[in-house]
């Protein structure tokens, strides 16, 4: 089970997968520094104005969402508000695996046991996740190297005000050569999960939501190739008692959804994108657009996604790599996956000082890449997870039936399709992307809409 994610920096694309790059690190030699005690301007996204999450008045407030994936980064204050983050009730599950000789692949011990929901510098994956729902600080001087001195800044969420509950259920694995065939699997370091795990996860959210953590979601940004009976029993439990549940399409394209997603009990959510994003007419790629396309700022006067349905079915896509819905599958609705900035330290990035300090780790060049672009339904999900915490705000007693009937009713039908778009590549170029009908579940969600209708 991988996260389903792309990554870009500035040009470059990377899939998050299996093999991973991890940086195993002692984590308690980190130091969680305070949140700054400042009061930031807030911007908003194009992704936000595409599905309408800004204009509806709700913002999550009371609702509780468990964050099933890498856990947050150690550092996560520096990105996330802290009164926002359940640090008390956060957890982490992990299954041990072991190499298996005889098939020539990995077994699954059976046994899961707690970790903790700090995950590592090798996937700050969840953090991205939860940046989407919460919203984040962003400072990146890379910005003012390129001619856009953007000063720090809060970047709205989709639901700003919710509980997130960070549970880790996709954990660090070091496989060691010696553990396994030599020839075809040198040492490995990879993130990833089990479906005990994740079926661990989902029922340790189900039970704080009937300790009275209500009302309560589960938004997994993860999938594996298979149904597995132990994930499904989990989910069926959570649903059962009242909790809502959201998870990933997959980035599997025309090879079909991978699982949670296509069980037709979940809420499942592929990705969409803009036209518009790294090329508008008369602003052919030039260095503010390739930068700051993402954010509505009036000073670089590119901010506004048009209210008018007609139009906006017009600018929106389907990735070619948002899984297409295959027989006994089910996509209920697409939302922005493609491209979504957001916190991603790992790596050399991770090594520096926090933005509100002296800016020392920019300084020394130890940090080239904090925000990135993630590409995946990855990304999408949270957005759809951020409205269904805006609609339980609105009205707690909502069940799993009754918000996927509702996200599905009010959202807009995005038509099979083919559409030219710019994309960094590389190369970068004009690149054509056809979807049909079984890539749009029933189209784009419309927070206002969804809210609407209650
Ligand atoms: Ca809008
Ligand atoms: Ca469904
Ligand atoms: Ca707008």
């Amino acid at each position: 089970m991988n996260v389903d994610s792309r990554e870009r920096g500035l040009a470059k694309l990377v899939l998050v997968a299996i093999c991973a790059v991890v940086l195993i690190v002692p984590l308690a030699s980190f130091h969680v520094s305070a949140a700054p005690k400042v009061t930031l301007p807030t911007r908003s996204t194009w992704d936000a104005d595409m599905v309408n999450s800004d204009i509806t008045g709700y913002s999550g407030k009371g609702v509780y969402v468990a964050v099933l994936d890498t856990g947050l980064a150690p550092n996560w204050k520096d990105y996330l508000p802290a009164k926002n983050i359940a640090t008390d009730l956060g957890k982490g599950f992990k299954e041990n695996i072991v190499w298996n000789a005889e098939t020539q692949s990995f077994d699954e011990s059976g046994t899961v046991y707690e970790i903790s929901w700090i995950g590592s510098t090798g996937s700050t994956h969840g953090t991205h996740v939860a940046s989407t729902i919460l919203g984040y600080n962003y400072y990146a001087p890379a910005d003012a190297a390129a001619g856009v001195p953007l000063k720090p800044l809060f970047v709205n969420g989709i639901a700003p005000d919710v509980t997130v509950i960070p549970v880790r259920v996709l954990a660090d694995y070091a496989i060691g050569k010696s553990q396994t065939d030599p020839v075809n699997y040198t040492d490995q370091k990879f993130v990833m999960g089990t479906d005990r795990a994740v079926a661990a996860g989902i029922r340790y959210a189900t039970d704080l939501k009937i300790a009275g953590y209500s009302p309560m979601i589960i938004t997994m940004s993860l999938g594996g190739p298979t149904p597995a009976t132990v994930m499904e029993d989990a989910i069926n439990y959570a649903i059962s008692n009242g909790v809502i549940v959201v998870a990933a399409a997959g980035n599997e394209g025309d090879s079909g959804m991978g699982y949670p997603g296509a069980y037709k009990q979940v809420i499942s959510v592929g990705a969409c994108g803009w036209e518009y994003e790294w090329y508008a007419p008369g602003l052919v790629a030039p260095p503010l657009r390739y930068r700051l396309w993402w954010l509505q700022d009036n000073t670089w006067g590119f901010n506004d996604m048009t209210e008018n349905t007609k139009a906006l079915v017009n600018q929106v896509y389907i990735t070619s790599w948002s899984s297409r819905e295959k027989e006994g599958q089910q996509l209920d609705v697409v939302a922005p996956g493609s491209w979504v900035r957001g916190p991603y330290p790992g790596g050399p990035g991770y090594s520096h000082l926090p933005w509100w300090s002296s800016g020392l780790g920019w300084y020394y060049g130890h940090n080239p890449g904090n925000f990135y672009y993630l590409g995946g339904t990855s990304m999408a999900t949270p957005h759809v997870t951020g409205i269904a915490a805006q609609m339980l705000q609105k009205d707690p007693t909502l069940d799993q039936a009754k918000v996927e009937s509702i996200l599905k009713s009010t959202a807009l039908p995005i038509p099979a399709g083919s559409m030219s778009i710019f994309d960094l590549g590389p190369p970068q170029d004009f690149y054509t992307y056809s979807w049909g009908t079984d890539a749009t579940g029933a189209g784009l969600v419309q927070a206002d809409a969804a809210l609407a209708a209650l």
